[in-house]
């Protein structure tokens, strides 16, 4: 356990470190080359790729029609409902985030619009290296559909039998998606944005993903013009902050929830009561035990940072310091401390709100800005599957009317050519024929 205010001010920055991701040249010309294998052999690359990576010869990279009926006829109905309710749930928060066109009459004459149109097509990136999510085919899924993306194409790794997930098939065809290729790594990214024989490349791709999948992201986006990413991706996070009121057994779980995700996972307790801290301390020990993926938490939670805060005010301070990806309030007042904390991606208020609830089913997207960029990046949300454009229309008394003024500044500017598509048009704004 750390004591903040005993610790110095490097201290404190050591406290709050993230685990380094490896950025190592390694990692950025092994991506580069699949890249490049992509550029230039196509589908044979994601062949050759699939085989190495994945352990499966593939014949044919898209999944075939007849695999969507299989899979929502091998999973349990219980299994469907459930999928079903996350869908319908997640649906109602995303659709109330629907744009409302801007239509403003700047001056008399003079119409400014702000209008938004969906990404025509998008690539949904879907990890299965240590557990397949189709929680996440929902998160991506869903705004996808609603935003009106013409195209949306989904990828994901396939397993030694070449197969995918049942529950991603089902919660894929039920966000309307048919076209779903069995890819995986930096070279799933690569087609997606370079187009192969069978794949077209898509404008932008969503997704977590692990560090080739991220790398691939990266470079592609820097490099292929036209080619978007969602946002920069590392390792999750949670940090909860629990008063003497808090549940520990509710702490722990929470705590070990993100922690289990992987062994890079952090996760971070800020609490005013050295009792919470050692109780939570002792569940984490007996929670973890009983886990099926105990070791990765493990690893997690040797990372892990357990702080005594002078009060809780202190505590949102070091929150908004760090910047957490999911941010939990177990307090008993806590509209003022919602009030005080900043900078995470999601925020869970209360005893009675995991973490878990926003992974799956409250309504809230799971895809969140990690690694300190929740300080100026969003949770992803419809907006991220559509793009704003402006439109203006100005009558010839709004362009008489702004003449004068835009003289000027081409003048300043020194750019005749701009200046006389006005002045041709409606003069220099000194006549008196304005109001003509
Ligand atoms: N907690 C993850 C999302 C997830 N959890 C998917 C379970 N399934 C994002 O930080
Ligand atoms: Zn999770």
């Amino acid at each position: 356990m750390f004591i903040w205010q005993q610790l110095s001010k490097s201290q404190q920055v050591d406290a709050l470190a993230r685990p380094a991701i490896s950025d190592s040249d390694t990692l950025e010309q092994g991506v580069k080359r699949i890249i490049n294998a992509v550029a230039e052999n196509g589908d044979t690359a994601l062949f050759d790729f699939t085989k190495n990576f994945d352990g499966v010869a593939l014949d044919d990279l898209r999944l075939a029609k007849s695999q969507f009926q299989l899979a929502e006829q091998a999973l349990s109905q219980s299994r469907k409902d459930a999928i079903n309710t996350a869908y319908q749930q997640i649906k109602t928060f995303h659709s109330a985030q629907r744009f409302q066109d801007i239509d403003v009459e700047t001056r008399p004459g003079v119409r400014c619009q702000l209008k938004s149109e969906a990404i025509e097509s998008v690539g949904l990136y879907i990890p299965a290296g240590s557990a397949p999510l189709p929680s996440t085919v929902l998160m991506l899924g869903v705004p996808a559909q609603l935003a009106g993306c013409e195209r949306v194409v989904l990828v994901c790794p396939p397993d030694k039998n070449g197969k995918l997930a049942n529950e991603i098939i089902y919660a894929a065809s039920i966000c309307g998606i048919d076209e779903i290729y069995r890819i995986g790594g930096a070279q799933a990214i690569a087609a997606l944005a370079l187009g192969t024989q069978t794949i077209a490349a898509v404008n932008k791709v969503f997704g977590p993903g692990n560090k080739y999948v991220t790398e691939a992201k990266k470079q592609l986006s820097q490099s292929v013009p036209g080619f978007a990413i969602d946002m920069p991706a590392g390792p999750s996070e949670l940090l909860v902050i629990a008063d003497k009121g808090a549940n520990p057994v509710f702490v722990a779980a929470d705590l070990l929830s993100q922690a289990e995700h992987g062994t890079d996972s952090q996760v971070i307790l800020l609490s005013d009561d050295e009792a919470t801290i050692n109780a939570v301390a002792e569940q984490l020990q007996l929670q973890l035990e009983t886990l099926s993926r105990k070791d990765i938490a493990k690893k997690a939670l040797a990372q892990s940072r357990l702080i005594l805060c002078a009060d809780i005010d202190e505590a949102a301070l070091v929150s908004n310091l760090y910047g957490p990806e999911h941010l939990s309030l177990q307090v008993r007042d806590t509209d003022t401390l919602l009030s005080k904390v900043r900078n995470a991606g999601s925020v869970f208020v209360g005893d009675y709100s995991p973490e878990s609830a926003g992974d799956y089913a409250s309504g809230t997207n799971h895809v969140l800005p990690t690694y300190g960029y929740s300080k100026v990046a969003s949770s992803l949300s419809l907006a991220d599957f559509s793009r704003r454009y402006t439109v203006q229309t100005l009558t010839k008394y709004g362009l008489q009317s702004l003449a004068q003024t835009i003289v000027e500044l081409t003048d300043a500017e020194g750019l005749d050519a701009h200046q006389r598509a006005v002045t041709l048009r409606v003069g220099n704004g000194n006549s008196d024929s304005i109001g003509g």
